[in-house]
């Protein structure tokens, strides 16, 4: 949809803006030492999963506005993920979730996501929801289920995914678990802990092994009175007496108001027990907003402990996506905005003058540490993030590139207005 000529038309424009922002900046950064081709190097470098459900009209329990043209298949949501590569050149994998996108051809899916330069990432299972042909129902659980033929029929399909995601060339099973309840009473904590720790020993058995399982956590819902795995804690519990290829996953949605994300980063990577990461904003709970629309600052400090863990921690390489849902905006250009904002909140951590904080630190000089930080965060880095994306052969300013060429548009007349794209 969009031609060469279309990203070297829209980049010729914009070529004088884009070079003096940039040499402005770069004079900037030099001035403080800093090497700004590495800089460049490691954005480049960096990239973002897209989940196969956010690329469709998200919603809530009350309802859903589709704006249409909506991927209908598998191959149109490989489709608009090379789409949105193409226009940021920082979104190089597909995490896909079983059963919504199971591949019914997986050699011809793989050479599809090759043809737009995808990988497939994370595999996500989901017992969740009950599935059409399921024997047993997950309504009081899946891994934790005080039934044994239930806890089976989970395990099986966790085991299933990891299949499905070995045919494609994924590399680690994320799971999320629904599981807890709802009613004091309900659950003997302890009982269900035990049993879904057993369970994912079963699960973690048979993962390959060049695999990782991710781990993730969430303090409520859909069970409100508790959940299985609440928090970072229980999780790096369960990772740890799994074993060494069992990390966490840290969802900055899945966190009550007010936790210090960032601490829970640093002590993981400590552990050297952090796997992955879902992207989004919120303000309250679990609200899947646009990635740096509400706490930019927060998705900075964030970063600035991933980079310092990086450094001076064991921790493995990260997988990286976003896990949002997009109620109000089209969803292509809400992941180009969340795109956009993570890669901000990576570049002005790089930037952290890391040897003035370490000393700012041991010298308790609380004013110049918060001064060191926030000078970093204050600096305009967006032409050094635009730079990259450019060469990575994806477009000055995507959004409007993705407006100019009224792609939902061409969307809309080529998949319908009916059509929905997530299993939910
Ligand atoms: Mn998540």
């Amino acid at each position: 949809m969009i031609t060469k000529e279309n990203i070297w038309e829209h980049n010729f424009a914009h070529e004088e803006l884009h070079k003096r922002q940039l040499d402005h900046l770069a004079t900037s950064l030099t001035d403080q030492g800093i090497v700004v081709e590495d800089l460049l190097k490691k954005l480049d470098d960096f990239q973002i999963a897209i989940p196969s459900w956010a690329l469709g009209t998200g919603g809530t329990r009350f309802g859903r506005f589709p704006e249409g043209g909506e991927p209908r298949s598998l191959d149109e949501k490989i489709e608009d993920v090379g789409l949105l590569h193409q226009l940021s050149g920082s979104c190089n994998a597909i995490s896909l979730h079983i059963p919504w996108d199971i591949p019914d051809d997986a050699q011809a899916i793989k050479s599809l996501a090759n043809s737009f330069g995808l990988k497939f990432d994370a595999v996500n299972s989901n017992t969740f929801q009950d599935q059409p042909n399921a024997s047993f129902s997950y309504k009081f659980g899946s891994l934790c289920h005080v039934d044994k033929a239930v806890r089976e029929e989970a395990i099986a399909h966790n085991k299933s995914v990891i299949d499905h995601g070995v045919s494609l060339g994924s590399k680690a099973l994320t799971v999320w678990l629904a599981d807890g309840s709802n009613f004091p009473g309900q659950h003997n904590f302890r009982e269900a802990l035990k049993r879904t720790q057993e369970s994912l020993e079963e699960i973690y058995a048979y993962l390959p092994g060049d695999w990782h399982m991710l781990i993730e956590y969430k303090p409520y819902e859909p069970n409100f009175y508790s959940m299985v795995i609440p928090d970072w804690g229980t999780s790096h519990l369960l990772a740890s007496q799994l074993g060494e290829k069992a990390l966490s996953l840290v969802d900055l949605g899945h966190h009550l108001p007010n936790t210090n994300i960032e601490q829970i980063v640093a002590i993981l990577m400590m552990r050297e027990k952090l796997g992955g990461f879902h992207f989004n904003d919120s303000k309250y709970g679990d609200d899947d907003l646009t990635t740096g629309s509400l706490k930019p600052y927060q998705l900075f400090l964030i970063f600035n402990e991933l980079i310092d863990g990086t450094e001076h921690t064991g921790n493995p390489p990260l997988s990286w996506m976003i896990d949002a849902s997009h109620n109000l905006k089209d969803p292509l250009e809400d992941l180009l905005q969340a795109v956009e904002a993570i890669k901000i909140a990576y570049a002005q951590a790089l930037i952290v003058n890391r040897l003035n904080l370490e000393e700012a630190q041991r010298k308790n000089d609380v004013a110049r540490a918060q001064q060191i930080l926030q000078d970093a965060f204050r600096t305009d880095v967006r032409p050094l993030v635009a730079a990259s994306r450019l060469r990575q052969g994806g477009v000055f300013d995507p959004v409007t590139v993705y407006r100019q060429l009224e792609i939902r548009k061409n969307l809309i007349q080529k998949r319908g207005t009916k059509t929905i794209s997530t299993g939910l």
